[in-house]
């Protein structure tokens, strides 16, 4: 197992679900933690309660990844103890509405395709080229059960995911010969803040999908996220599927009642 002390890790969607369990389980083994969201608010209250605890050194990121300029922006002007970013974990990612295809909505497709694509490419196109420089560094890109294959009503949430499975098989082979390491981790149902998101708010809907079974919870996925990056440094785990024992793929779960 190698060490990640002193390691400046970037986290995005660190204000909420498996980001924020990422920033703990790092914090707790002495990480330095770039914090990227949108929501200020999350980040500093997260920032306060590592700094409180595990005396994490955190620098806080409000940044919506869809803007590339932004990205770019923020990315170049890390001050210069922060610029040497270890660990990448692309988390930042959304899914929004269940309906068919052919009644989708436009701003939904929009959001999850620049949110869950186009921003995990933002983010890595401006710190992986460094990461070569340096000849260290390692990609987490938190995929989906989803990416594996679509469901009905998830259509373009999957095609998202499954462009993180490219995108990250790809890095792994356009990396080779130098010892950036990329995984791609792939959960299943995990009650975090994402299925409020996907229904827009409503918490009946919500609460319904994680109903009479257990869960995965975000920190489990950050466990996992943590065993990945801690293996010995010729070792890549390049997919990783997880699901809950009560899930078995993407439509099939067993419910308790
Ligand atoms: P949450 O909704 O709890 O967290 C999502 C995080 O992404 C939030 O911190 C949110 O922060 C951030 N985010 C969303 N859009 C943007 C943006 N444009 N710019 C910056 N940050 C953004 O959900 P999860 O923790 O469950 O989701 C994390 C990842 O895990 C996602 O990629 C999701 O697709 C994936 N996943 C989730 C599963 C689940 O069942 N929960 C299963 C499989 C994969 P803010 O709103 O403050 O910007
Ligand atoms: C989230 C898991 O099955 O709701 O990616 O798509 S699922």
């Amino acid at each position: 197992m190698i060490s990640v002390t002193d390691k400046i890790v970037l986290i995005t969607g660190a204000s909420s679900g498996i980001g924020y369990s990422c920033g703990k389980i790092f914090a707790q083994a002495g990480a330095q933690l770039i914090l990227v969201a949108r929501r200020q608010e999350k980040l500093e209250q997260l920032a306060e309660a590592l700094t409180k605890e595990f005396l994490t050194k955190v620098y806080l990121l409000k940044l919506d990844v869809r803007d590339r300029l932004a990205v770019e922006s923020a990315i170049n002007s890390l001050p210069e103890p922060w610029k040497d970013i270890d660990i990448l974990i692309n988390n930042a990612g959304l899914s929004r509405g269940l309906s068919k295809l052919h009644i989708g909505d436009f701003q939904d497709w929009e959001e999850m395709i620049d949110t869950n694509v186009k921003g995990l490419l933002y983010m890595t196109r401006y710190i992986v080229p460094e990461m070569v420089n340096r000849g260290r560094g390692h990609v987490v890109n938190i995929g989906s059960i989803a990416g594996r294959g679509a469901y009905p009503g998830g259509n373009v949430y999957c095609a998202s995911k499954a462009a993180v499975r490219a995108i990250s098989e790809g890095l792994k082979q356009d990396l080779l010969g130098t010892p950036i390491r990329v995984t791609e981790i792939q959960p299943g149902l995990v009650e975090t803040e994402f299925s409020e998101v996907r229904f827009h708010g409503d918490q009946k809907k919500a609460k319904n999908v994680y109903r009479d079974l257990t869960p995965l919870t975000g920190d489990d996925i950050a466990d996992l996220v943590f065993f990945c990056v801690t293996r010995s440094p010729h070792v890549n785990i390049s997919e990783l599927l997880v699901v809950p024992t009560d899930q078995a793929n993407a439509t099939m779960v067993h419910r308790h009642n």
